[in-house]
């Protein structure tokens, strides 16, 4: 049997998905596989070259059944579906499935299945052809997710299609490393209506045409699905990529899930910032930004909601690397473009569960008082603190090194894992501030008290000044477009640092952020928008600026200020106004009326003190009392 399997996730972006846990939430039409979630038995799956499919009653992701996969003797043995008539040629598809091996007492190879194993869905049809649509390198007795877009080729042979998931080929299979008995559950397929067309470069060069000078290319070696991408080259200036015309096709106020697979190799350097930009009349924003390692394909993928102000007599979307306003060579390789997508996020028919059950416990409120025990912010004797550190970490927003405070929980062991707190300070401030509000004297005095768990609290700068920009004049809203990108620079950069360099335990359930100030602002935005990655979120005396004011549009809108269904329960958001505070006025208590508004159950409370330390510190100690328990 000749395979021909597209490689499709590198170790970049598999590495980034897991870390982050992220998922996909595309506008989606009707789902092409049927039983995908196996409530409905072994229905409609076939066992492949052999595989034995069962019934599990406790692995599952979803209901009451999940499917396990056993007595295989090949890495191509696992679950079958025939999609033949359901799937089209030249459409995109949003792939999706929840997979895990484990130690298990009916397989006596188990105990040595190896700690990782990468886990592939793939679509065969026509004469034998073999995509790779999906892929997950999941931990040995947890649940990995494939998650991602597959276009059909335009000239496919449709005839006969299957979707089946498998383990990578080899050609002498070991019984332990790639035979191993799995679990499946929730596999999905959903055609994705993207506003753009053609987004796989499928049928060439139709519906693209070029901004910037650059020349296009069409890709037939160097592609990431199908038969083509398309190559940029010859630009002259950053902002050149291919470009489509979407006019007529988006809606102010809606929310686009976007991405785009790209992929370079020319030049010096080993990574580039790719952003997926809009054009609305004259007007262009960055909707999605990425950093890409060289040689491999990397993943833009971000959400974009289209202003209330836009001018949409015009609509185009383009791929460039990051602004360089005097580009050196190496601002200007050739790229490659391939699977651009843009749709409707939102409309997803999720299920009233949590989107990964191996965290997001429920969260309880505890009670309604919101005192502090004398001297709680005052070294005690007897006490032990932890170790304050300042780090240096490289940042992909800023592209150069940033500083960072961690606060070490007391009598830090490296063998043990701790949850982490992202500490987020005030306006003008940096990774200092916050020492000033003593949180390693509030936390260490809890933790010896037996009333807040042992974490690490990181004390990010959230000013994240790029290398090529100068230092904001205060309050400018160059300043605030700079806090704006912690979110990014959390994501793409510091979260992963510390949980690299420190005995971190993952989920989002051990992920908590909170800020004074602006960073309430930013703590209220980013619990928002990485919901999926912060189960808690604390705003003491939130600034103006989540929602639309008359400096700023907003980040959030005062639809988008809410918690998905899937979250409310797992999510605990706390919100401290100040009494009597002249600095953030009426913000703190319009983001909880908003959140209330729209159905969010949080904590929200008024404390004497002002837009100062009292309030702020006495939210810290509520706040640390009622996180990661
Ligand atoms: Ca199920
Ligand atoms: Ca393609």
């Amino acid at each position: 049997m000749k395979k021909i399997v597209k490689v499709a996730a590198l170790t970049f972006c598999v590495m980034f998905l897991c870390v982050f846990g992220f998922q996909t939430a595309y506008a989606s039409s009707t789902e092409v596989i049927k039983n995908g979630d196996i409530e409905n038995a072994l229905t409609d799956w076939t066992g492949q070259y052999g595989a034995e499919l069962s019934l599990a009653y406790y692995t599952k992701t979803s209901g009451k059944l999940g499917l396990k996969v056993s007595g295989r003797t090949s890495t191509g043995a696992g679950p079958c579906q025939d999609l033949t008539g359901r799937v089209q040629a030249g459409k995109t598809y949003h792939v999706a499935a929840k997979v895990q091996y484990k130690q298990d007492d009916s397989d006596s190879n188990s105990a040595k299945y190896p700690a990782e194993k990468t886990f592939l869905m793939t679509l065969r049809y026509g004469d034998g052809t073999y995509e790779n649509i999906g892929t997950v390198t999941a931990k040995k007795g947890e649940w990995g997710a494939i998650d991602g877009t597959y276009t059909i080729p335009a000239n496919a042979d449709l005839s006969n299609v299957k979707v089946f998931i498998e383990t990578p080929w080899v050609q002498q299979p070991s019984p332990a490393n790639d035979l191993m008995t799995f679990y499946v559950d929730d596999i999905s397929m959903k055609e994705v209506v993207s506003m753009i067309e053609n987004g796989g470069f499928e049928n060439g060069y139709d519906k693209w045409s070029t901004i910037g000078g650059a020349t296009l290319n069409l890709g037939y070696v160097t592609k990431y699905s199908g038969n083509h991408s398309m190559q940029a080259k010859d630009r002259t200036v950053t902002g050149a990529g291919p470009l489509q015309d979407i006019t007529g096709k988006v809606v102010k106020g809606q929310t686009y899930k976007v991405s785009a697979r790209v992929y370079f190799t020319e030049g010096s350097r080993a990574q580039q910032t790719f952003n997926i930009c809009v054009v609305n009349g004259s007007t262009i924003r960055s909707m999605a930004s990425a950093v890409v390692a060289k040689g491999n394909w990397g993943l833009i993928e971000g959400t974009y909601t289209i202003p209330a102000d836009a001018d949409l007599s015009s609509t185009k979307v383009f791929i460039e690397t990051a602004f360089q306003s005097n580009p050196v060579a190496d601002d200007l390789i050739s790229f490659y473009v391939d699977e651009v997508s843009m749709s409707a996020a939102g409309s997803d028919t999720g299920k009233d569960e949590p989107a990964d059950p191996n965290y997001s416990k429920p969260k309880s409120f505890i009670d309604s008082n919101y005192n502090t025990p004398a001297d709680f912010d005052q070294k005690k004797a007897g006490v032990t603190y932890g170790e304050v550190k300042t780090i240096t970490y490289y940042s992909y927003v800023a592209e150069m090194d940033r500083k960072a405070t961690v606060i070490l929980p007391p009598k830090y062991n490296p063998s043990k894992k701790y949850p982490v707190l992202y500490l987020l300070h005030g306006i003008g401030g940096s990774e200092i501030e916050w020492l000033d509000g003593k949180p390693n004297e509030i936390v260490s005095n809890m933790v010896a008290a037996g009333t807040a768990k042992e974490m690490i609290m990181v004390l990010p700068n959230q000013c994240v000044r790029h290398k090529s920009e100068a230092n904001p004049a205060h309050l400018s809203l160059e300043q605030f477009a700079m806090y704006n990108r912690m979110l990014d620079d959390l994501k793409t950069s510091l979260i992963p640092y510390i949980e690299n360099n420190y005995s971190v335990k993952p989920g989002r359930d051990n992920r908590a952020i909170a800020g004074l100030s602006m960073g309430g602002r930013n703590a209220i935005y980013i619990g928002v928008k990485m919901v999926k990655d912060f189960a808690y979120t604390g705003a003491f005396c939130p600034a103006v600026g989540v929602l639309p004011y008359w400096r700023e549009e907003g980040l959030l809108t005062t639809q988008t200020l809410t918690i998905p269904q899937e979250y409310r329960k797992n999510t605990l958001y706390m919100i401290v106004e100040g009494d009597g505070d002249t600095i953030v006025g009426d913000s703190p208590k319009q983001y909880s009326t908003t959140l209330k508004n729209n159905g969010f159950d949080h904590i929200y409370y008024n404390w004497p003190g002002g837009h100062w330390w009292g309030p702020w510190k006495n939210g810290l100690y509520n706040y640390a009392r009622r996180i990661f328990q």
